[in-house]
């Protein structure tokens, strides 16, 4: 089943980098890289000098210790240990134990070369409450994780919401709370305070959409909740809170840089038709401008807007102003990009491309391409990173499939960059096997092997393909 396959039900209604700035332009491309690597195959054209090549993790999925020095439950802890949850009711308890592992797990990311590695703090391990007094044992962790970025080389860039919402929070409704957008810009303000300039990039939120469609509308993700009308007023209030949490990095005297991360896909019509075009249309405001607009441009767009009834919840939830604070400019914008969508005459989505063990993923690295240059066409030249990109597979150590994914992807980032977009850095997703959520650690997304019961990590192939890559700087 698609994860994300709800727009149908939702238009009907139916359904209650951190890379040097300036790396990457075509002006400053790299002739053919030399092969440092010494691999066999030749290198592709390279990359910009500086660009920055990176992995991503989120806390929940790889930290562990959610029992440990103070951290306080987030939903996700919550959601996982209800029966039926999860697949084979595996939990983040301790999941790749990366909280006991970082140091090793650091070498690791330095043997590959990443020059940037992208992961989250969990807010109930900083801050239990999601309020009040800093956890110190908490913050301690997220400031020897970013020393030991640096004493290897490696920019961190730092998602501050990754979908675990403190419990104590959720209690008090959560994101379906305006507060929360409060609550969150305090949070981040009191990360920012403590990390500072050693964050050159923060991430406000990632894929603010997976909330709504997955943990609000379909409800397989935390909260579990099905109404699309909450949903709808949780992506405006989430919104809200990045809008503040980058007026809130604003009122410091850092330099870093913020942006949020989100998952984008875009739509082609199924058929010729003009139905099929219109839906198009529809599907392109849910999956892309709904999150772009607002962030980039300061309002929704009104297309998107109108398919919500009059007397739909989040009409009343947006204030004036608001739209001023989500629209307070953004450094850099992240892009997770999975797959294509295609959309049929009546609204309905079907696969035209090949699908991964991740069935709601349609794998097309041309997509890729043209969701870039739409961005710089549609929103101007923002900084853009990969802050995701990546595939499952049931393939544990010779994944040749993922080296095939990783290699067309990267050759369609760099035409994007030979056609002038500003993409400074790219992090696959993900530097390991994890807790995927809902399919708990039944799929597997890491370039490196994570045996659960051991915690032994190893090398998949395409660990050390891209290890070739980051080296050469070139596919
Ligand atoms: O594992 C997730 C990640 O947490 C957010 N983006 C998609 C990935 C794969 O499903």
């Amino acid at each position: 089943m698609r994860r994300r396959n709800l727009l149908t039900l939702a238009a009907a209604g139916t359904v209650a980098g951190c890379a040097k700035p300036g790396a990457g332009t075509a002006e400053n491309l790299a002739p053919d890289a030399p092969d440092p690597a010494g691999s066999s195959s030749p290198a592709g054209p390279a990359f910009p000098e500086g660009f920055g090549w990176g992995a991503a993790t989120s806390a929940y999925q790889i930290e562990g210790a959610a029992n440990e020095d103070g951290r306080g439950p987030s939903v996700w802890d919550v959601f996982c240990h209800e029966p039926g949850r999860i697949r084979n009711g595996d939990t983040g308890d301790v999941a790749a134990d990366h909280y006991h592992r970082y140091v090793s797990d650091l070498d690791l990311m330095q043997d590959l070369g990443l020059t940037s590695y992208r992961f989250s703090v969990s807010w109930s391990r900083v801050l239990p409450t999601g309020r009040g007094a800093v956890n110190a044992k908490g913050m301690d962790f997220y400031q020897r994780l970013v020393d030991g970025l640096h004493e290897r080389g490696i920019a961190p860039v730092v998602t501050l919401f990754h979908w675990d919402t403190p419990q104590a929070l959720q209690e008090l409704g959560g994101w379906e709370n305006r507060d929360c957008a409060k609550w969150f810009a305090d949070y981040a303000h009191t990360m920012f305070t403590a990390l500072g300039d050693r964050v050159p990039t923060w991430l406000t939120l990632n894929e603010p959409k997976t909330v709504v469609d997955v943990g609000y509308t379909a409800g397989t993700h935390a909260p579990g909740k099905r109404d699309r009308n909450l949903a709808n007023v949780v992506g405006h209030h989430l919104l809200l809170g990045h809008g503040l949490a980058v007026q809130a990095l604003r009122g410091t005297t850092g330099k870093s840089r913020i942006g949020a991360a989100l998952s984008l896909s875009p739509a082609y019509p199924a058929d010729d038709s003009a139905a099929a075009a219109h839906q198009t249309a529809i599907a392109d405001g849910e999956e892309n401008r709904r999150w772009l607009d607002p962030v980039l441009r300061g309002h929704y767009p009104q297309d998107w807007l109108d398919t919500q009834p009059a007397d739909a919840p989040v009409r009343a939830a947006i204030k004036d102003g608001d739209l001023a604070v989500i629209g307070t400019q953004s450094d850099v914008l992240g892009v997770n990009y999975y797959g294509t969508t295609h959309v049929t005459s009546t609204g309905g989505r079907i696969m035209v491309h090949p699908t991964s063990q991740a069935t709601w993923q349609e794998i097309d690295p041309n997509g890729l391409y043209d969701l870039l240059t739409r961005i710089k066409r549609d929103y101007g030249d923002i900084p853009l990173s990969i802050t995701e990109n990546g595939m499952a597979t049931t393939n544990p150590l010779r994944d040749e499939d993922r080296i095939a994914f990783l290699r067309d992807h990267l050759a369609a980032a760099h035409r994007s960059i030979q056609a002038g977009v500003k993409l400074e850095s790219y992090h696959l997703w993900s530097l390991m096997d994890n807790f995927e959520w809902a399919e708990g650690y039944t799929q597997r997304w890491g370039i490196v092997n994570v045996d659960f019961a051991s915690q032994r990590r190893t090398h998949k192939s395409s660990a050390d393909w891209y290890k070739t890559v980051i080296a050469r700087n070139a596919v």
